[in-house]
């Protein structure tokens, strides 16, 4: 049996957990952070270089890092839906696309928020560093004047791939801290086709119970 270790409320856990569900494929979910135990939080800190989440475990294989783990499911566990489409170029730079410029501005501006935190403690929200804030959130607009111009030249797979796991979770949680502009319309349709997914769907459900978790606070809807 697969064995995934993440938590239901971490975006990069569900770009995993949106390739498990998109083939219906059997696995047990390990939770780590508070809920979880100490030998699986002490595994996954072991068996990442900077102790992130999602890892996967396939009997004796650990694969680290959530692209790497899509691609290993692509791989090993395939089914109905081909989650490297037959353009797997053009799926791995859009995934890099959203990693490096959604996500990762979208981490920013969280960070922001826990920068005054003190390491070990419970994370406590208090005033956001500004500068860090703003710059996650230009970062954020950037990139999404980018997709929008994208998207009005190219189309996406019309299945669940590498690009849905990318693209859900980070668009998901991205427009809680930086709203998609109204001259974006291409690229909020996508986040909302994306949100209507089965598999996107599971993840947003999951992860509802921890939306007080939020460090900038989450927004009235979704
Ligand atoms: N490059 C990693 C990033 C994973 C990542 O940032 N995970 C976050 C949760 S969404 C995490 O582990 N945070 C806890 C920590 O940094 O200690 C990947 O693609 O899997």
């Amino acid at each position: 049996m697969l064995k995934l270790y993440g938590h239901l409320f971490s975006s990069y856990t569900w770009k995993a957990l949106i390739a498990l569900y998109a083939n219906d494929t059997p696995f047990e979910f390990r939770g780590i952070g508070p809920e979880g135990s100490d030998e699986d939080n002490a595994f996954v800190h072991a068996a990442h270089p900077a102790g992130k989440f999602p890892i996967l475990r396939d009997g004796e294989t650990t694969v680290i890092e959530a692209t790497s783990i899509v691609e290993y499911l692509a791989a090993k566990h395939p089914g109905p839906a081909p989650l490297l489409p037959a353009d797997a170029l053009t799926a791995r730079m859009l995934d890099r696309v959203f990693d490096n410029y959604v996500m990762a501005n979208l981490q920013r501006v969280v960070g922001a928020y826990l920068s005054n935190t003190e390491v070990g403690n419970t994370p406590t929200v208090g005033e956001p560093d500004m500068k860090e804030l703003e710059a996650g959130q230009a970062g954020l607009r950037r990139a999404y004047a980018w997709l929008e111009s994208w998207l009005g030249d190219h189309r996406l797979p019309p299945h669940v791939s590498l690009v849905t796991c990318a693209a859900a979770p980070s668009l998901f949680y991205a427009d809680w801290v930086e709203p998609i502009p109204a001259d974006c319309p291409r690229l909020a349709a996508l986040r909302a086709e994306l949100l209507a997914l089965p598999p996107v769907v599971s993840c947003v459900e999951d992860a509802r119970p921890y939306r007080g978790w939020f460090p900038p606070g989450a927004p009235e809807r979704d």
